[in-house]
């Protein structure tokens, strides 16, 4: 989760250079910071440096990041159904085209050492960010638009969902071995409309993709309450936050699906030792067996020390053989 990030040194001196979307839109770049933690954390698969925001850049909304406000935000959020039929399905192959030449860079520098993985938000929490313009506390503009003008809320979801086939059978094409779809605000809604509004549309996503085996991750943080349904929708893994007990989600959905996460991306500020104790406790609850895809349950945090982000790595691969045997 947010492998290359503030927390690495070395993404911090590419970062000094240039700014946020021009490293996301440079392929040189982008392929660079893609593998540093592969690099100096040894983890098992890469994950490509984009971001999910870029997709509503390519419908058309201004994207702007700007340090000092925090993350980044559409200048001019959609709020009406005429923003919404304004909004023009991108061809990723022209509008995203930098990111197919990350991709493609990153595998060939790769050489095969790790699988790269291609990722996208899921239709809603896109959605949030379009109507919202950025991260917000209650999500109150798409939640009046969901309970207030329902229809006009699909006719968004449904453009999202057609637009991200595209999108991630573009990223598999230039060479993607997995897709993860991130869901990060799925757990703001109540589980009846999370099923009206975001998971009906990862079910569209995942259903339509021609992906040639390839598999897909859902994370969808918070939505504990629906993991039963969300392993149903054709998902290869579906990942989980760490508020869910990765025991009990083993009993009740690992038969369909395999399970990744869940450490609370706090708990690297812990010592060590005590890193590696939560390692072992994760790995025991879940049990013997295949079908775990050890990894945080959110975005490792930007004052993370790497030394610990190394420790976790090293433990989670030490303490899985020591299982094993
Ligand atoms: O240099 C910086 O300060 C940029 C920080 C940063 C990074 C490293 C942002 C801004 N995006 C990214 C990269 C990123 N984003 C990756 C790259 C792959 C990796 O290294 O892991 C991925 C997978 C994402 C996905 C992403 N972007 C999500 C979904 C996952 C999650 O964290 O829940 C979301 C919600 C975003 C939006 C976004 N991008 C950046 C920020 C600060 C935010 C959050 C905005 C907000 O909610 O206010």
């Amino acid at each position: 989760m947010r492998q290359a990030g503030r927390y690495l040194p070395q993404y911090r001196a590419v970062r000094q250079k240039v700014d946020f979307l021009t490293l996301c839109k440079t392929p040189e770049l982008a392929a660079q910071v893609t593998l540093q933690p592969v690099d100096v954390l040894g983890v098992d698969a890469a994950i490509i440096f984009s971001d999910i925001l870029l997709l509503p850049e390519a419908f058309g909304m201004a994207l702007q990041v700007d340090e000092s406000k925090g993350g980044p935000r559409f200048t001019i959020p959609i709020r009406t159904e005429s923003d919404i039929d304004s909004l023009t399905v991108p061809d990723p192959s022209a509008k995203l085209k930098f990111l197919m030449e990350a991709i493609e860079l990153t595998k060939r520098e790769l050489r095969g050492r790790v699988p790269l993985i291609g990722f996208c938000g899921s239709p809603w929490t896109l959605a949030a960010y379009m109507v919202e313009g950025k991260g917000t506390k209650d999500f109150r503009h798409v939640k009046r638009l969901i309970y207030d003008q329902s229809a006009v809320a699909h006719k968004l979801l449904a453009k999202l969902a057609d637009a991200l086939v595209f999108f991630l059978e573009a990223q598999l094409a230039a060479g993607a071995d997995a897709i993860q779809i991130f869901d990060t605000w799925g757990g703001i809604l109540s589980p009846d409309n999370y099923r009206e509004f975001s998971l009906d549309y990862l079910w569209k996503v995942v259903s339509n993709i021609r992906r040639n085996g390839a598999p897909i991750i859902v994370f969808s943080k918070g939505s504990n309450e629906c993991l039963e349904e969300i392993s149903k929708i054709g998902a290869d893994v579906v990942s989980l936050d760490w508020t869910v007990d990765i025991g009990e989600a083993r009993r009740s959905i690992g038969e369909r699906v395999a399970l990744q996460g869940n450490l609370d991306p706090s708990a690297l500020y812990a010592s060590p030792d005590k890193i590696r104790h939560e390692v072992k406790l994760i790995l025991r609850k879940y049990g013997k067996g295949s079908g775990h895809i050890f990894n945080l349950g959110h975005g490792i945090l930007p004052d993370t020390p790497v030394d610990h982000a190394r420790t976790l790595v090293d433990a989670v691969k030490e303490e899985s053989v020591a299982f094993h045997e």
